[in-house]
């Protein structure tokens, strides 16, 4: 199907040496973009080129922290110099701190919000002047069940995945007359490092009741793969989705839609 094809197109993911974002570029590459990413340090991007080149792709990767604008321009213009206009962004880096609200300091706050919203406008907005030149721009921003709903400990998280909601419909209303699409996906529970602590085994054996409680409220009875996001992310990047903006796509195996399990 021709429309789902990335042939010819810059694909750029942030944080995506390993993860959710390595299994999103890994599909946009199998769907013929060329791709790009960055992480924090040098370490993890090395770790993320040999992955890559195992998979027998070969990826950019640089070193860049998503929350430096000045940092986030210099890579920008450095990606162009080298690699040429993204066409697609995916803004995938992100943190978790599970902390008690009233236990949480202001700076921990600040740094989740950073990362998880402030990092997504700091690289759209250096990425959407060079799309509107092209003519055409694709944004993914990675929400979160987190967008929609409150858990106990996670108030910056939530915070921050709300407000990114918020920055994708209101992107898609800026700059959708550039033919620029910005739609969202927001992953269900996956299992990935970030929520490995949540999935960890009891010292008798047994399942961590967190684990046990996703499984429970998940329609689809398990945890979701970070493979579970590729098809929805090349639609999203592709021409496929010409039309759709300002869309956030749940991909959750149904949590959303269940009140959960009767007692
Ligand atoms: P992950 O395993 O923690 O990977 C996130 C990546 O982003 C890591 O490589 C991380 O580096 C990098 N990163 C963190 N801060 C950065 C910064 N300032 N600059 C550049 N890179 C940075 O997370 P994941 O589970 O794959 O999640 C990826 C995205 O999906 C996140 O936005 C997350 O919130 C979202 N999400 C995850 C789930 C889930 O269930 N796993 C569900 C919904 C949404 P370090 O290793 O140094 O931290
Ligand atoms: C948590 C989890 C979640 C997920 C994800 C859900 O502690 O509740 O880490 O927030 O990572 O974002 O969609």
């Amino acid at each position: 199907m021709n429309m789902f094809s990335l042939e010819g197109k810059i694909a750029l993911v942030t944080g995506a040496s390993y993860g959710i974002g390595f299994a999103i570029a890994e599909g946009l590459a199998q769907a013929g973009a060329t791709i790009v990413f960055n992480d924090i340090n040098q370490e993890l991007v090395n770790k993320g080129l040999a992955a890559y080149e195992e998979k027998g792709i070969k990826a950019h990767g640089y070193v860049c922290d998503v929350t430096d604008e000045p940092a986030v321009q210099n890579l920008i213009a450095t990606i162009e110099k080298e690699v040429g206009i993204v066409d697609i962004l995916v803004n995938n880096a992100g943190i978790i701190k599970r902390i008690p609200m009233c236990e949480m300091s202001a700076e921990d706050f600040r740094k989740v919000i950073d990362v998880d919203l402030n990092a997504p406008f700091i690289m759209s907005k250096a990425c959407i002047p060079s799309m509107i030149k092209k003519g055409h721009g694709k944004i993914i921003n990675i929400c979160s069940m987190m967008s929609e709903l409150g858990r106990e400990t996670v108030s910056a998280y939530a915070a921050a995945k709300g407000g990114l909601k918020m920055l994708t419909r209101n992107i898609c209303s800026e700059y959708g007359e550039q033919n620029i699409q910005c739609n969202g996906i927001g992953p269900g529970y996956i299992a990935t490092p970030q929520t490995a602590p949540l999935r960890e085994l009891q010292a008798d054996g047994s399942r961590h009741p967190f684990d046990s409680f996703i499984i429970a409220k998940t329609p689809a009875a398990r945890w979701g793969n970070p493979e579970d996001l590729v098809g929805p992310a090349v639609f999203l990047a592709s021409d496929a989705s010409n039309f759709v903006n300002g869309h956030i796509l749940y991909v959750d195996g149904g949590i959303l839609a269940y009140i959960g399990k009767q007692p």
